[in-house]
């Protein structure tokens, strides 16, 4: 099975990367890095990531970069997504703060994934898109992030109610994956 390293620090993608990918030996990247995230796109950041990670470890890496964009706030937290607040509590209260009152709730979650070989070339690139609504309060325990706060009207449940199967085949992170995988397989 080939290896790829995970290039993410963040726990919630790590268990759905490891999920999504069942034909690859995933192994985390090495702990204690700081990437910084300077593009202005999703897809530059992943790039920029699975570049640095392929780099350092001489190994295959994959990267995502995603996010929640408002139509409310004109796309924010967006790139910003995980900035906006220290933990994911956090992040949730100050959106639910910004959004207010606000009738008009339509958001979605953008993922764009890279994967680099160990010179840190580009080699395969997707993106991935949920539309769904933010919910005025939490609901739901699963998931990580902003999950119980984004409201999929299609399914009638939150990303945080949706079981993990569920949230790869309507999530942003499963639709990118499925766009990535064509392009995964002919370079296996
Ligand atoms: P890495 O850069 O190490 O991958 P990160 O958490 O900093 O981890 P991003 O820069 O891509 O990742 O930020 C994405 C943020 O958007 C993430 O921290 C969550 O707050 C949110 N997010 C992304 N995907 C999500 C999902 O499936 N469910 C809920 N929130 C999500």
């Amino acid at each position: 099975m080939p290896r790829l390293v995970l290039a993410t620090a963040n726990p919630g993608k790590v268990i759905e990367f490891q999920a999504y990918l069942p034909d690859w030996d995933c192994v985390p990247r090495p702990a204690g890095l700081e990437i910084e995230e300077t593009g202005d796109t999703f897809l530059a950041n992943a790039c920029l990531k699975a570049t640095h990670i392929a780099r350092l470890t001489g190994e295959w890496a994959i990267a995502d970069d995603s996010g929640l964009m408002v139509d409310a706030l004109d796309g924010s937290p967006g790139l910003y997504s995980a900035r906006y607040g220290t933990t994911d509590a956090e992040r949730i209260e100050r959106l639910l703060f910004e959004l207010g009152d606000e009738l008009e709730r339509s958001a979605r979650f953008v993922c764009a994934l890279a994967v680099a070989d160990p010179t840190g070339t580009i080699l395969a690139q997707a993106e991935g898109v949920c539309e769904g609504e933010i919910l005025r309060a939490p609901r739901g325990n699963g998931g990580f992030g902003y999950d119980p706060i984004f409201y999929v009207p299609d399914q009638g449940l939150t990303f945080a109610q949706m079981t993990p199967d569920l949230k790869r085949q309507v999530g942003h992170r499963g639709r990118a994956l499925a766009a990535l995988q064509p392009q995964l397989q002919a370079l296996v």
